[in-house]
């Protein structure tokens, strides 16, 4: 999942109106479904579109940000895929910035959310070739006319953008929502990683299963933090985002934070 940080697998153990035990776990598919907003189209857990002007490439990283997304890197040949065909539809002879470059260091790419790892790169016959008037393309495109796959730009030129964000999560009033609390790789819950600074509302609370069934009822809630008091008591704490959306605020706190939950939203 694209937006996952690797620290952590938010799926295990979960909630709904029944007490937390050993024996819950978070569904592989559950009844609630991802949607997007109009423009953006869905795939996986995440949401796809083109700019709909043309920027040069370090623009077009605030043009994704202002539309709610960031610029989108592909990471496999299925995603590649996906994002051909959309751009196909919306103009069939795009040319789209996608988050990867070698500006810091010629011939070493690096792509957005690919740190770490050998960046996902498709290049068409012949490219990278560094080309143009003064040898200096850096930035990375999809085009048409490259084949439907990569070739290093000038990073002045002037382009659509791929963007992505994370997918909302779509409810139907009869279903229950569904809740996950996170948990470190060994299935251990995470216990004092809280989501900082989107708090809608907080109240003294039993536990998860109230404080979820509370985020639950609100309009708006998207997950929650359970804290405790230095007498003792839960406070629960509902957040209008959630960790994949705002990764740089879920964050290890000193202050008592017990319990981070999620909607869970099927793939
Ligand atoms: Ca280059
Ligand atoms: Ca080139």
């Amino acid at each position: 999942m694209a937006f996952m940080s690797e620290f952590f697998a938010i799926v295990v153990a979960v909630l709904s109106m029944r007490a937390l035990s050993e024996s819950d776990f978070c569904p592989s598919r559950s009844p609630v479904k991802s949607s997007c907003p109009p423009e953006w189209q869905l795939w996986g857990s995440a949401c796809y579109r083109l700019t709909s002007s043309t920027y040069y490439w370090v623009d077009a990283k605030t043009a994704c940000q202002d539309v709610g997304g960031k610029m989108a890197a592909p990471r496999s040949l299925e995603e590649l895929n996906f994002m051909v065909d959309l751009a196909r539809k919306v103009d069939s002879e795009y040319w789209a910035w996608i988050a990867c470059n070698d500006r810091d260091v010629e011939g070493t790419w690096e792509c957005d959310g690919q740190e770490g790892g050998e960046p996902f790169l498709v290049w068409d016959d012949g490219e990278p070739n560094d080309g143009g008037l003064f040898d200096n393309q850096d930035c990375v495109a999809i085009a048409a006319r490259h084949n439907h796959r990569m070739d290093d730009g000038r990073c002045d030129g002037s382009n659509r953008a791929f963007c992505v964000r994370h997918a909302a999560c779509a409810h139907l009033s009869t279903q229950p929502r569904q809740y996950c609390v996170s948990t470190d790789t060994h299935g251990r819950i995470l216990n004092s990683t809280c989501l900082l600074d989107h708090n809608i509302r907080e109240f003294i609370t039993k536990g998860v299963v109230a404080c979820g069934s509370a985020c639950a009822k609100e309009p708006g809630c998207r997950s929650f933090n359970i804290k405790k008091t230095e007498g003792g008591k839960k406070i629960c704490q509902l957040n209008n985002s959630t960790s994949s959306e705002d990764k740089d605020k879920f964050q290890k706190t000193d202050y008592f934070c017990t319990m981070y939950g999620e909607e869970m939203c099927s793939d």
